[in-house]
């Protein structure tokens, strides 16, 4: 007779191991609890901090360490039989701009190494691994405000020119991750495709469980959470800053979703995805709305509002829509009534 824990060992001998690198930020946050809800893996993680207990309960193993350690990494995916990559593991833009030696070792470095290792361990199974790496807006870099305006809507092989070392590192994580795809060693007789290289270009992410450090479409979520928690805020951007945004399970469903998607539909390895464009204005608009003792002033940083100056008002997504049936489930609407203002109010107990 077998019994129920034989059964589970078996069936989860045969589940997706995935590797959540990063798996301590805010992606991090979301991405751990939609996968566990659906049972289908195995989770393992890495970060250079403790994971959460929440999210502790929720995975097989984690592991605390640097995205450049090499041998921690190989042993761990080695170890596990990792199937798919999450990389998460990155500093944000304006972190990034404030260290960017760090952020090139751990943006650029981090991803080197963990392709770098995922190529042979895969070679040396002879299995497809899967890599997915959200990218950013922050790849852009629009040359003026005028073109910022009537550009509309970005497609993914437009205005690739970013001013921050994020989008540099990041643009440059984007063509390593597809030459390991489709050129690794281009003039040998080497067989290439053991790395599955498929990223998300996302617009600012807004969650309500959680606040973002370092980034600089952080001003949308730093007003609603200060705003619920009856704090005033001061806008480091001007009120007619607008860029495009999305919310926590917007953002989790992509991923996911372009993980799940079938290879033979995929046109691309980059992919716009969005949901709404706000200005920073209309935001605090909103916020007062529901929160009408909420006082938000603007005192605009030059130099971080040189920065989201240089990203699109909005992104075209169709490619995504088209080859992977991507759709948000928020609109604007959808995202602050029934997502954040909930959310948030029962974070802070705010009625
Ligand atoms: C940042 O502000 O750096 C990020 C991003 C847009 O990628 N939120």
């Amino acid at each position: 007779m077998i019994d129920f824990r034989t059964i589970y060992i078996l069936v989860s001998y045969y589940m997706e191991t995935i590797l959540i690198t990063g798996a301590n930020g805010e992606v991090g946050h979301g991405l751990i609890p939609a996968l566990f809800k659906q049972a289908k893996c195995k989770i393992i993680t890495l970060d250079i901090n403790e994971l959460d207990p929440d999210l502790q309960k929720m995975v097989q193993k984690s592991v605390v360490a640097d995205i450049n350690n090499e041998e921690i990494l190989k042993k761990f995916i080695e170890d596990y039989q990792v199937n798919t990559v999450f990389h998460l593991a990155a500093i944000l833009s304006t972190g990034a701009e404030k260290n960017p030696e760090k952020a090139i070792a751990i943006n650029a470095g981090g991803t080197e190494k963990i392709l770098e290792i995922i190529n042979i361990v895969a070679r040396s199974r002879k299995m497809v691994i899967k890599f997915i790496f959200p990218s950013t807006i922050a790849v852009y870099g629009l040359p003026s405000a005028e073109s910022k305006v009537k550009s509309g809507a970005v497609k993914e092989e437009q205005f690739l020119n970013p001013i921050t070392v994020y989008g540099v590192t990041k643009l440059y994580c984007e063509n390593l991750g597809i030459y390991y795809s489709d050129n690794y060693q281009l003039l040998t007789s080497s067989q290439h495709g053991f790395v599955d290289f498929r990223c998300v270009r996302f617009p600012g992410i807004i969650s309500a469980l959680t606040i973002p450090t370092g980034g600089t479409s952080d001003y949308a979520p730093e007003m609603i959470h200060s705003a619920a928690q009856g704090q005033g805020y001061e806008s480091f951007v001007r009120p007619n800053t607008k860029i495009p945004f999305m919310v926590m399970p917007d953002a989790v469903k992509a991923l996911i979703q372009l993980a799940n998607a079938p290879k033979d539909k995929l046109n691309k390895h980059v992919y716009n995805v969005s949901s709404f464009s706000i200005t920073a204005g209309e935001i605090s608009d909103l916020v007062n709305q529901v929160f009408p003792d909420s006082s938000i002033s603007y005192n605009p940083d030059p130099k971080r509002q040189k920065i989201v100056d240089t990203w699109p008002e909005a992104v075209d997504d169709s490619a995504a829509r088209t080859d992977w049936k991507w759709q948000p489930d928020y609109d604007l609407q959808k995202s602050f009534n029934e997502y954040l203002i909930p959310e948030i109010r029962s974070k802070y107990n705010k009625k």
